[in-house]
Order: structure tokens, then sequence, then C-alpha cells
């Protein structure tokens, strides 16, 4: 029995070292696998030689060249304002009042000539120009004959002035209430392919009729009078 028990024990000793020898052969086993695998740098595709590579000759436009590309953007400015100013489904404001105008709080009050009334009909070089400069907020709010269904607003500042100060547009639906369509801060810079820059933005079609525009202005955005000729509705 004790010959057996010490077989036994000395089996158990055999088998521990032996996992232990396996235990311990196993990590360099994995290092020569890990060694017998190709590195990445091995693999990697050999540099091109760059003394061959031909890098493209930059050419400086010559002044016609130039000229003719001035002319390119006139042009389509040209195109854009055309398409605007035939759209069928446009229509020009019939009326128009303000918060403010240049002049408002002289001793003789606005000239006629900045009166919020200039927007009243198409593009005509006549303007509402606004009473501030860089405080506060003005509106304009305009009206037009026929309600529709809008899809876009277009307002038209004479020179851009005015066009990095759009805050807000609401429209007014015919049973009076007003809904905002967009509020933020205008991505638009003065349009310097024509003299005058529209500020457009679309939107969902609204299911309710719309009579009235306003556009709000935040003065410190754009410091300087703000000058708008007139003001589209785009609906049907
Ligand atoms: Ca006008």
């Amino acid at each position: 029995m004790k010959k057996i028990s010490r077989a036994s024990h000395l089996l158990i000793i055999l088998s521990c070292m032996l996992a232990l020898g396996c235990s311990k052969k196993a990590p360099e086993a994995s290092a020569e696998a890990a060694a017998t695998e190709p590195t990445p740098a091995a693999t990697a595709p050999a540099p091109t030689p760059t003394a061959n590579k031909v890098e493209p000759i930059e050419v400086e436009p010559t002044a016609e060249q130039r000229e003719q590309e001035k002319k390119k953007a006139l042009m389509d400015y040209a195109k854009m304002e055309d398409q605007y100013l035939n759209d069928t489904k446009a229509q020009w404001a019939s009326s128009g009042k303000a918060s403010s105008t240049f002049g408002d709080e002289g001793s003789s009050g606005a000239s006629p000539y900045n009166m919020a009334t200039n927007v009243k009909g198409g593009v005509d070089g006549k303007s509402w120009t606004n009473g501030h400069q860089d405080i506060g907020f003005d509106w304009l709010e305009v009206n037009y004959d026929k309600p529709v269904s809008a899809t876009e607003v277009r307002i038209v500042f004479d020179d851009g002035k005015g066009v990095e100060s759009v805050n807000k547009i609401e429209l007014q639906s015919v049973d009076g209430k007003w809904n905002t369509v967009w509020e933020g801060i205008s991505d638009q810079k003065a349009d310097k392919r024509g003299n005058r820059t529209w500020f457009v933005r679309s939107f969902e079609k609204t299911a309710y009729k719309v009579k009235s525009v306003k556009v709000t202005i935040a003065n410190n955005l754009e410091r300087g009078y703000k000058e708008i000729d007139a003001v589209q509705l785009v609906g049907e």
C-alpha cells in the first residue's frame, strides 16, 4: 500500500512538473509563433521613388483669363437675379411698415426717401433705411395681396447693407397668427457681383396661407444702417 501511494505520489509530482514545463513553454512557443509571423514593415510596399514624380505646375492666370472669370461671375449673378425677378410663383409686397426709419428721431422726421413704403413693389433702387446702426433690433413688416402657401422669402438688400444682420423671418397667416420659419445668425455676405444682395430662405411649404412677412434684424450683427429695397414671397 505504501509503495502504491509513493508511486502515485511520484506520478502526481511528475504530472505537476510536466504541467509546469508545459505552462512555462507556452509563452516561449507563442513568442516563436509571433516571431515567424510577418511584420507589417516587412510586407509594406517599398516607397515609390519621389525623384521621378511629376509635380503639377501651377500656372498664374493671365489678365485676360482673370477678366473672363470676373465676367462669368457677373453673368452668374445676372442669371440668378433674372430667375428671381421673373419667378411666376413670386409676388412683391403691396405695403410695408417698420419699427424705425432713418431720421425719424430728428426734428424734421424721416425723409420719404428712407421710408418703409419704399419696399412696396419690385426692385427699384428705393429702399427702407432703418434708424439704428448697432443698437437693439429692428423689424420690417410687408403685406401681400394674394395669400399663398409659402415656400420661400427673398429679401433684397441695397448694396448688401444689413444682409449679415438678418435674425428672424416670420409669416403671418390669413387668420392673423405669426409663425417663425427661420431664426438664427445670418451666414450671408454682401454679394459683390451685383448692386443688390438677395437674402433667400426656403422652408417647408406652409399648410396655412401667408399674407404678411416680418423680417427682424439684429443691428449689432452688422454695424451701419440697413437698406431693404424689396421683399418677395414665393408660393401658390
Ligand atoms: Ca423698393
